[in-house]
């Protein structure tokens, strides 16, 4: 679609065709958002060195993250709910990934479970994990996800409590979504959505089968999260995590030095600077702001990703000039998700490395990995 551009295109598409409890559950943050504002708009307070004269030929986006080669640095986020943007929606978007050369993350909380996504693709994909108060429960889902061959576990840290998203709650949030007169309504704009969730099995949370009770609208979600969660969740726990799992771990949701020091001391392989979005504590800094001074404290220790807040390749190519190895985008690609499915998820893909491209060119760079500090006006 040439009227495509941008990933706030594929973001007004999906407004119009995903239901628009799940496009609001997608887009909203904690309270007043003031974190989920300021994740996006710190990006833009921090500006590029223009150069010219330089070589630019021969340009390369392809990176590494935790060792694994990716066609560029950024990987898809875990997002729960993620097959209501659209059916099947994780095995599609895991499928674009993959056939992008970028890593797919499935989170604990999603529609489509470990074993459906592994049915459909080739290439190992992460998986993240939320700790439950049943532990067996945890240990079946690291052991699922080693089946899987999953070559990376991403442990969340900052999610034990629900931070409460007003949106989810006025829309009265469900997985699947309870038929009232309103949501048929609103369900019955949407015949793309609803034609697609026709025509699939999977329309609820398929990785917790046995721990799902409760989960129906989101009060049950946010008491279901503290009826289930673990909330004495520790730094001790990381490390029989990490001897169950045995492969490489990335600790997300790390957003202050001391905790990134902590981190760094449990052998992980990476922390994710994070604030869930703005999903979690409102009123927290973005993850751009806090970026540097952590990268700069464990930097040499611990690989460094950051993710929130991301809507450009130029976004992109700023955090990596601050210290990330790796980025996360979550809701780029579920807005491409949610517009036009597969398609829309490589659309966000490609307009991220397109606009990466042209940036690193026009910043006198040829490799992306060549991006740092020197390369921001301070
Ligand atoms: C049961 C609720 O990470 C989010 C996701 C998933 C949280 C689901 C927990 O919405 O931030």
């Amino acid at each position: 679609m040439s009227s495509i551009l941008t990933i706030a295109d594929l973001k007004d598409l999906a407004r119009r065709r995903v239901p628009k409890m799940f496009f609001d559950y997608a887009d909203s943050g904690a309270w007043t958002e003031s974190t989920y504002r300021a994740n996006e708009e710190d990006f833009q307070k921090i500006k590029f060195r223009q150069r010219v004269l330089v070589d630019m030929s021969n340009r390369s986006l392809e990176s590494t993250m935790i060792g694994e080669k990716v066609a560029m640095p950024v990987a898809l986020a875990p997002t729960g709910l993620t097959g209501m943007q659209h059916a099947d929606g994780e095995m599609l978007a895991a499928q674009a990934a993959e056939e992008f050369g970028v890593p797919f993350t499935l989170s604990t909380m999603s529609i489509c479970s470990i074993e459906d996504v592994a049915s459909v693709t080739k290439k190992p994909f992460w998986f993240q994990l939320y700790v439950l108060r049943d532990k067996d429960f945890v240990l079946n889902l690291i052991d699922r996800a080693k089946a899987a061959k999953c070559s990376a576990l991403v442990l969340t840290l900052d999610l034990q409590i629900l931070g409460q998203r007003h949106k989810d709650v006025r829309n009265g949030l469900s997985a699947p979504p309870k038929m009232t007169l309103a949501n048929i309504a609103d369900i019955a704009m949407r015949p793309r959505w609803w034609m697609g969730m026709a025509g699939t099995k999977r329309r609820t949370f398929r990785n917790i089968v046995g721990h799902a009770k409760g989960v129906g609208d989101v009060a049950s979600l946010a008491s279901w999260t503290t009826e289930q969660f673990d909330p004495q969740l520790s730094w001790k726990d990381v490390a029989w995590i990490k001897e169950r799992w045995g492969g490489k771990l990335i600790l997300k949701g790390i957003l202050d030095k001391e905790d990134a020091l902590m981190a760094a001391k449990t052998g992980a392989d990476a922390i994710v600077v994070s604030n869930h979005g703005g999903r979690q504590l409102d009123g927290a800094s973005s993850s751009i702001s806090m970026l540097e001074e952590i990268a700069d404290a464990v930097g040499d220790q611990i690989e460094v990703h950051m993710d929130g807040g991301i809507r450009s390749g130029q976004d992109v190519l700023k955090a990596l000039c601050l210290g990330a190895k790796g980025t996360y985008i979550g809701r780029p690609f579920l807005y491409g998700l949610g517009a036009m499915g597969k398609e829309g998820v490589t659309m966000a893909l490609e307009i991220i490395r397109k606009e990466m491209d042209i940036t690193l060119a026009l910043c006198g760079k040829r490799l992306v990995t060549d991006m740092g500090k020197d390369q921001l006006r301070r």
